[in-house]
């Protein structure tokens, strides 16, 4: 097993304090060593040239970041999203209980976008905004409704803390 050690070097934002006491941003750039199996960087590499990274550094920071977004998830903490489905209009009356839905908890929605997709299936993505707990709540309410073929719910961040 061969180690690869490479640097790489991170740039923290400080304009944003977080609430409840988490440390301090730093805006210094940091430089730490990672080792891995030669094999692992070598895909690495392959994954991010097909993603169009320039170099390791922005893909690693992208990582952490989806980690930490993900990380973060709390019920009390407000977060943005997108939910996605794909549905058949045509089953009786899941437009109208989608439509419902997104009535009933107007607030949580930002934003949606409609696109017919054939004579028979919608794409619909809904933009939410709201604490952790309603937004997931909502979100699975959403894909599960029957009728629904897929749904996916994607969290990200307000960007605050990032
Ligand atoms: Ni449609």
């Amino acid at each position: 097993m061969k180690d690869v050690r490479y640097h790489i070097s991170e740039k923290h934002g400080e304009k944003h304090g977080r609430a409840g006491g988490a440390p301090k941003k730093s805006d210094e750039l940091q430089r730490f060593g990672v080792s891995m199996e030669g094999y692992l960087l070598e895909r690495f590499d392959q994954v991010i040239e097909k993603k169009g990274y320039t170099n390791r550094s922005e893909a690693i920071r992208d990582l952490i970041r989806d980690s930490l977004v993900e990380q973060d998830w709390d019920e009390n903490r407000e977060i943005v999203g997108t939910v996605t489905i794909v549905y058949d209009h045509e089953v009786r009356e899941l437009s109208d209980t989608l439509t419902d839905l997104q009535h009933q908890f107007q607030k949580l929605f930002r934003s949606t976008l409609h696109i017919h997709l054939d004579e028979h299936h919608c794409l619909e993505v809904l933009v939410v905004q709201g604490k952790g707990g309603e937004v997931k709540k909502i979100a699975d309410r959403l894909i599960g409704t029957k009728g629904v073929k897929h749904g996916k719910f994607t969290m990200t961040t307000t960007g605050k803390d990032l």
